[in-house]
């Protein structure tokens, strides 16, 4: 497999779809985008960036909550060789201002909701932005910003997409760390191509008869990937939400309410026959986090299985406990593919496959990319030791921007690091074991809080649970769990202590127990053990 070296990925998807331009690529609370209207609204954008004086090379920010308008200026800015900075939508205007001066931005595609934050960041000074588009404005438009739907009206379409290279900057996404200031991630036309030839074609098997959803954004890579690459490289259709993925909010999408107006079940002018069906809009793939299908499975909400059409799902984000995954299994006759991926490697490297799920597994590599776990000395483990992660492939970032230390650390020779550890069996599976940084060592011993933390979860009284090490009166590291109960449910600590001990080495089990009403986690959901470790220390 090889790629040109001159490529653009925005111009190689719509050559892709041409054909399907009465189909309808995306779907939001608002209504219904066809191939067609994507490739004209981008192609219209990439006019208007450049008419506002944006060149190729320069990054543009991306803000702006998944919908419609999200995949119309990804691509359209790929279109126009400018480089999108995508960016979490949940963050404060501290993060904003700087990312701003960070990335230099020189444009900013905005959401309406998010335009005060942005504003804020921006009133801080050291900013570059010269141009602002904002998409479905809430109020007034601040001077010189321009309404996103007028914009495009205002511009012809593109001619033809700006010629790039396949290894040219396509696009960035930060990465956050449990210390220091997000890294600019770097990443290249040619790895989006790479991730939905590697993944999303091969492993998923996706085609243009599915509809796919999913509950991670746009601007996490694992969303980018789930509703953008791999649909748009396969033709399908995809479902995209702007609110946050509860549980309700999910499974409305799921029975094929996809939004207040019900616009949306409407094919795009023109395609009736082509779309046509009863119930167009529910989704057969849909791409989730262990917490959210935890989550799902506890609501008492959940759809019966007859009200859904799903064939499949993901998983990724954190490793997704095999209780969770054969319940979910049970109720909806649907598995659950676990896999592990990251910024730096933009998508799922390791991942089980769809009638070959090992349960409680993250899977086994994905063909074309190399896997390696390392010791201490930097060299490979033997099996069932824990090592740390380390993987080859072409979907690999080129750098974090202006961070040459974290740059190294990461991307050492072809290989990237991913701080997590991991264990490998006899036959090849993976198995995580933690942040390389979350892994505890009890009496000399490494103890996977996540394996701790996943059998608790198999006790019925318990929802969530986290596991961090706190050190004991001589100053050992002993486990401490924090454990959240299902409503209505109950448990003491000893039950719990008594639970683990019968189904771990002795050792594992948490010496240290407290009940608590949530746990804290990032914007995707990740637990943040490190507030749990620093509220200990208090
Ligand atoms: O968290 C993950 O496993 C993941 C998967 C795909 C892409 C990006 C990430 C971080």
């Amino acid at each position: 497999m090889t790629l040109p070296p001159r490529f653009n990925f925005a111009g190689h998807l719509f050559d892709l779809n041409r054909e399907r331009a009465a189909r309808p690529a995306y779907i939001d609370d608002r209504g219904t985008l066809s191939y067609g209207q994507l490739e004209d609204r981008s192609r219209r954008l990439a006019a208007a960036l450049q008419a506002a004086g944006i060149r190729r090379e320069e990054r543009v920010l991306l803000l702006m909550l998944d919908g419609n308008d999200w995949p119309v200026s990804f691509l359209g800015c790929l279109y126009a060789g400018v480089v999108p900075v995508a960016v979490n939508t949940l963050l404060t205007s501290d993060d904003y201002a700087y990312m701003l001066d960070h990335s230099r931005a020189q444009a900013a595609l905005v959401s309406g909701a998010l335009l005060p934050t942005l504003q804020e960041a921006m009133s801080r000074g050291g900013h570059e932005v010269r141009a602002l588009f904002v998409s479905q404005p809430t109020g007034a438009l601040p001077e010189g910003a321009q309404e996103f739907d007028a914009a495009l009206a205002a511009a012809e379409p593109l001619a033809a997409p700006v010629t790039t290279a396949s290894d040219d900057p396509g696009f960035w996404l930060y990465s956050s760390g449990s210390t220091g200031k997000p890294k600019g991630t770097v990443h290249t036309h040619a790895n989006l191509w790479w991730t939905a030839e590697l993944y999303g074609k091969p492993v998923l098997a996706l085609t243009e008869d599915d509809v796919c959803f999913s509950a991670a954004k746009m601007y996490f890579a694992y969303g980018l990937g789930n509703a953008l690459t791999f649909p748009l490289s396969v033709g399908a259709t995809v479902v995209l939400m702007a609110e946050r993925p509860t549980p309700d909010a999910t499974f409305r999408r799921w029975v094929g309410d996809t939004g207040p107006q019900g616009a949306s079940r409407l094919p795009p002018e023109g395609a009736a026959s082509a779309w046509g069906g009863p119930a167009p809009m529910r989704p057969t793939v849909f791409f989730g986090a262990p917490t959210g299908f935890a989550g799902m499975l506890a609501s008492p909400k959940l759809p019966a299985r007859e009200a859904v059409a799903l064939r499949m799902c993901s998983s990724a984000g954190e490793a997704l406990p095999g209780e969770i995954a054969q319940r979910f299994k049970q109720h909806f006759g649907c598995e659950i593919i676990d896999g592990i991926g990251s910024t730096e490697m933009l998508h799922i490297f390791i991942s089980n496959r769809p009638g070959d799920v090992r349960y409680g597994t993250t899977g086994r590599p994905v063909e074309g990319y190399e896997v390696e776990l390392r010791g201490e000395d930097g060299r490979p483990v033997p099996d069932g030791e824990v090592g740390d992660l380390y993987i080859r492939g072409p979907s690999s970032a080129l750098m974090y921007w202006s961070n040459r230390e974290k740059s190294r650390e990461t991307f050492q020779g072809g290989w990237t690091k991913s701080g997590d550890k991991y264990t490998r069996d006899a036959d090849g599976y993976y198995t995580y074991a933690g942040r390389s940084d979350d892994m505890l060592k009890v009496s000399g011993i490494y103890v996977s809080p996540f394996e701790v933390e996943a059998t608790l979860m198999q006790h019925p009284a318990v929802l969530e649970a986290a596991v961090i090490g706190k050190e004991d009166a001589d100053g050992l590291t002993k486990t401490k769990a924090f454990v959240v109960l299902k409503d209505g449910s109950a448990a003491t600590e000893e039950e719990l202590k008594a639970f683990v001990k019968e189904r771990l080495a002795p050792y594992k089990y948490p010496r240290f127990l407290e009940f608590v009403g949530e746990l804290p986690k990032t914007a995707t959901g990740k637990i943040q053990r490190f507030r749990l470790r620093e509220k200990e220390k208090q």
